[in-house]
């Protein structure tokens, strides 16, 4: 029978025939043969090992990872809670359709129920994504490629059973004669049959999140409005419509729309819920399942690819960009004339990604604010714009930033978020010194809580008794000080000006930029906003 150590090393060997390049470890004591075997991986150059203390932090880390390169990256924990703590990784993987693989290391299967030390039932414990679970004497090479084939387009898990003995001194692991392939990014798929679409209706194309360039293809192929995320990856170019959300609430074009294309996964707002929920309206879904729209209606059509049949006249599209247009120039002067505010800070933020820049941008204002003020990109630049969308969750978001940031090569990686979202993740600064570090920029809107809230219905002035305690809650943290405490450099700035030079500095490593903001004002300044909106368009 093999060892639990010519076990670890024969999954190193199938992950990286499988393409891996990248691994996370959160280490432990019965994932030891496998810490050791990646550490030998790593020395030999065949992959990079990143470590870390906090498996929550470490699952995001390799979910950033493999959103910002395509690739799988597995991400290695001990048993025990260890495994639970990768839980809010894999879902949101497994809502965005990332390959993160969570391999856990076990106990063999005989000490389940005895009570013995750090032993759960691991087995399936992230519910129904694709599972294996090999131990000492099992061939990995079938199992593993089996179920990385099942999880073609998401996480899945693999359990290990690890018995003692764990280390085996003499036995270390060696780059194999000749090695895996050398590069193997997303499966790649065979590109989807077009359903051909007969131009002439007024139609909209909306591009929630990882759309890609087909929504912004089919815009510009039909002269259609472009309504993209900015974590769509299809917000480039001359038919993206900046404040469409307002518009949609606003603009009479908004009656006008006959028919709605959606690409990717929208999440942003309630006027585009509200748009897909029309049963009045004919909804394509290019895509592969319904799954998420509400308007499951006899309008509604799913199809894996779309092309238009002809190009449609000027008119439809002009109109709705001359609204564009009035609408941004109300906003911008909204802006402009106040302190610094979050709209301001998504501004500046937007304005200071250059060509093959990344930005990774946290939930709640901060890819609202961005969705509102941010500027098309201009199409061929690369720059790629990333967010935890399959759930939308506030954790996790500073490690998925940094490893975004290590795994994809940028000019310039920025991270946007709000204060309760870096606060909530402030275990992904807890790098160790030998680590490979990414130069990062973080612009924290710092408004002491979550002002997203005073936008909702609980913002509203009948519940200003419980509001603050229940809904902002406010933390009084000190965020320098959290700084100083990572060993992270901490520039507070309050105003555009000094945001926009800040953001211009050359630098290297990790460091934060906190935008100070007011959190007081800001229902006041959403219902200004949408006000001045709607009088320069209607
Ligand atoms: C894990 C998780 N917990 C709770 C929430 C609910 N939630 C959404 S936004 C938000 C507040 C975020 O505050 P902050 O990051 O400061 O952003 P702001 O609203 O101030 O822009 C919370 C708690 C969530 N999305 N995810
Ligand atoms: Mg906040």
């Amino acid at each position: 029978m093999s060892s639990s150590t010519e076990l670890a090393h024969s999954v190193v060997d199938e992950l990286l025939a499988h393409g891996v390049r990248e691994v996370v470890l959160a280490p432990g004591s019965r994932s030891g043969p496998l810490a050791l075997a990646l550490y030998d991986a790593d020395k030999a150059g065949a992959l990079r090992l990143h470590v870390r203390v906090d498996e929550r932090t470490a699952g995001f880390l390799a979910l950033g990872m493999a959103k910002a390169s395509l690739r799988r990256v597995p991400v290695v924990t001990t048993s025990g809670t260890a495994v639970a703590n990768l839980h809010p990784a894999v879902l949101e993987a497994k809502h965005s359709r990332v390959r993160l693989l969570a391999i856990s290391a076990d106990r063999p299967a005989a000490l389940r129920g005895t009570g013995a030390n750090q032993t759960t039932n691991q087995e399936r414990i992230f519910g129904e994504i694709p599972y294996a679970g090999l131990a000492p004497g099992a061939e990995p090479g079938a199992e593993i490629a089996g179920l990385l084939e099942a999880a073609a387009a998401g996480p899945a898990q693999l359990n290990l059973e690890f018995d003692e003995p764990l280390i085996t001194s003499t036995l270390r692991w060696r780059e194999q004669s000749g090695g895996g392939p050398a590069e193997k990014a997303t499966a790649l798929l065979p590109p989807a049959e077009a359903v051909v679409l007969a131009a002439g209706k007024r139609t909209v194309v909306v591009a929630g999140d990882n759309a890609g360039p087909p929504a912004r293809i089919l815009a510009e192929a039909g002269n259609w409005p472009l309504f993209a995320e900015p974590s769509s990856g299809s917000r480039t170019g001359h038919n993206p419509i900046g404040a469409y959300r307002l518009l949609l609430q606003h603009s009479p074009l908004a009656g006008q729309i006959d028919r709605v294309i959606v690409f990717g996964h929208p999440t942003l707002s309630r006027p585009v819920s509200a748009l897909l929920a029309r049963a009045d309206l004919e909804i394509i879904v290019v895509g592969e399942d319904l799954h998420g729209f509400p308007n499951k209606g006899e309008h509604s059509q799913l199809i894996p690819a779309a092309a238009v049949d002809a190009t449609d006249g000027p008119r439809w599209l002009e109109t709705w960009r001359e609204q564009g247009r009035l609408a941004d120039a109300a906003i911008a002067a909204m802006i402009d004339g106040r302190d610094l505010t979050g709209y301001a800070i998504a501004r500046e933020v937007a304005a200071a990604v250059p060509p093959c820049g990344l930005l990774y941008v946290g939930s709640s204002n901060s890819i609202r604010d961005l969705d509102l003020v941010g500027p098309p990109f201009t199409v061929g630049e690369r720059r790629l714009t990333l967010a935890n969308r399959g759930l939308a969750g506030i954790d996790g978001t500073l490690s998925s930033a940094i490893g975004a940031a290590l795994a994809r090569p940028s000019t310039k990686a920025i991270a946007y978020l709000g204060d309760l979202t870096f606060l909530h993740d402030i275990n992904g600064l807890l790098i160790g010194p030998g680590e490979p570090r990414p130069d990062l920029t973080i612009v924290v809107a710092s408004d002491d809580g979550g002002s997203i809230f005073a936008t909702l219905e609980q913002g509203a002035p009948e519940y200003a008794g419980s509001f603050e305690r229940v809904y902002a809650t406010p933390t009084g943290a000190d965020i320098s000080g959290l700084c100083l405490a990572f060993g992270i450099t901490h520039n507070a700035v309050d105003t555009c000006g000094a945001l926009a030079a800040a953001l211009t500095e050359e630098s290297t490593g990790i460091r934060v930029i906190e935008a100070t903001i007011g959190r007081a004002d800001r229902r006041n300044l959403t219902a200004l906003l949408s006000d001045a909106v709607r009088d320069a368009v209607s």
